[in-house]
């Protein structure tokens, strides 16, 4: 990549384009580094977690590929998040899942983690300045083999489900209160049928239940803010799935709580950025799962895509920053998992980076006039200005790697360190 003197010599052509247009571009990339995006620690490992040496089995999702070097303990993923988060601009947050418990060898059932068990967690975010967030693990475990979790009708399966439920919720809360942030302690079910289902009733009422009581002691919402997760099918659940959005979206609303939209979670052609603004005019928050859907799969490693663009424009041009919580939600088993989260984290700070540079006030006038031709011409015309130039300057302002430089350091670590590990 080019030397410091060239990203700035461009980056000052760049700005003086954008003023053209009127916009400011020190104070977007003031915005910017404002802006927090909850990294998911299941990419580190394939979602396996650190109860068993067996992998993610069940719930309708799958990490497909083997390339060397995944993590396999809570110090490994620390480092591998460590080296990951040096290569993104800007302050984060850690998205844990339960399962990545740290027990100390002793088997703690998932109803019976506490607080405790997270402690390492949150004093390693406490010193690097990372906010948390927080999810049941409602999979890979001899409880959930069915296929029914919180909406079983066996007795039994569905009430240690809804004690994992209300162990989150505290654990989430003692992570908020830690942190002084509030945690997002979401809920994603596999609950569902393979084929198709006489009583599509029974679940959800059941699914109903045992959300009232996980969610029946009232927590301070300045360290806690629960969210439901709804999908359109898994693998094993194509033809019905409890937990559905419009399930979620009725009970968010309901009860008033988060919203978790999962960009992967949808049919194919239906997209995320449209729905942003409809459930924010009923809900206070909500929560983004930003993936990437391939086909069957709703996980794959965020890129620059048309769509990620529209989710990052509909929050910014709806100043929605204080009330999107965005996290991010995939697993590639494919490639060097630590690229993974880099590439996936600095995608949809670019496309936010996108979105403050827009003339939104100029588009928004000419839209109001009934000039949609100046409408197309500019936002047709804006993909080709220099937002790279302001991409790199942004990345040096923050010590980090302008440019593809980020990927020597990954490699390098990958030489010391991952592909090192056997297993
Ligand atoms: C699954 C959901 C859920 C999971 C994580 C691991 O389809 O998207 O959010 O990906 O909890
Ligand atoms: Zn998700």
């Amino acid at each position: 990549m080019s030397d410091v003197d060239t990203i700035e010599k461009t980056f000052e052509a760049a700005r003086q384009r954008y003023a053209e247009l009127g916009v400011d571009t020190e104070r977007a990339i003031e915005r910017l580094s404002k802006i927090a995006i909850s990294l998911h620690c299941w990419q580190g490992d394939d979602v396996r977690g650190f109860e068993s040496s067996e992998g993610l089995s069940g719930g309708g999702i799958m990490a497909t590929g083997a390339y060397p070097g995944r993590a396999r303990t809570a110090d490994e993923l620390r480092t591998d998040l460590e080296k990951a988060l040096s290569l993104i601009p800007g302050r984060h947050r850690l998205n844990l899942h339960a399962m990545y418990a740290e027990t100390g060898g002793k088997k703690i059932e998932r109803n019976e983690i506490r607080p405790e068990h997270f402690s390492a967690w949150i004093d390693w975010a406490k010193t690097n300045g990372l906010g948390m967030d927080f999810n049941g693990t409602f999979f890979s475990h001899p409880k959930a083999e069915s296929g029914f979790t919180l909406s079983s009708a066996d007795e039994g399966i569905r009430k240690f489900w809804v004690e994992h439920g209300i162990a989150c919720r505290e654990i989430g809360a003692a992570m908020g209160k830690k942190l002084g942030t509030p945690c997002v302690t979401n809920v994603w079910i596999p609950d569902g049928y393979k084929d198709i289902p006489v009583d599509r009733k029974g679940p959800r009422d059941r699914l109903k239940k045992s959300l009232d009581e996980i969610f029946a002691q009232k927590m301070n919402r300045k360290w806690l803010l629960d969210s439901v997760e709804g999908k359109l099918f898994g693998i094993g659940s194509e033809s019905y799935v409890v937990g559905s959005h419009e399930f979620y979206l009725g009970y968010a609303i309901q009860n008033n709580i988060l919203l978790c939209l999962d960009a992967g979670h949808f049919h194919p052609t239906e997209v995320i950025s449209d729905k942003i603004s409809s459930v924010l005019t009923y809900l206070d928050r909500i929560l983004l799962h930003v993936s990437r859907g391939v086909r069957w799969d709703s996980d794959h490693v965020v890129i620059l895509s048309d769509e990620l663009r529209a989710i990052a424009e509909e929050i910014v041009r709806g100043d929605y920053l204080e009330r999107v919580h965005i996290g991010l939600d995939f697993f590639d088993a494919s490639i060097n998992r630590v690229a993974a989260w880099v590439i996936g984290t600095r995608c949809m700070l670019k496309a936010l980076l996108l979105a403050v540079l827009e003339p939104t006030d100029k588009l928004r006038r000419a839209e109001a006039g009934g000039d949609y031709t100046t409408r197309l011409a500019m936002l047709e015309e804006l993909k080709t200005m220099p937002f790279g130039a302001v991409w790199d300057y942004y990345c040096t302002r923050q010590d980090v790697p302008a440019g593809a430089d980020w990927l020597k350091e990954v490699r390098d670590y990958e030489k010391r360190v991952t592909s090192l590990r056997q297993g």
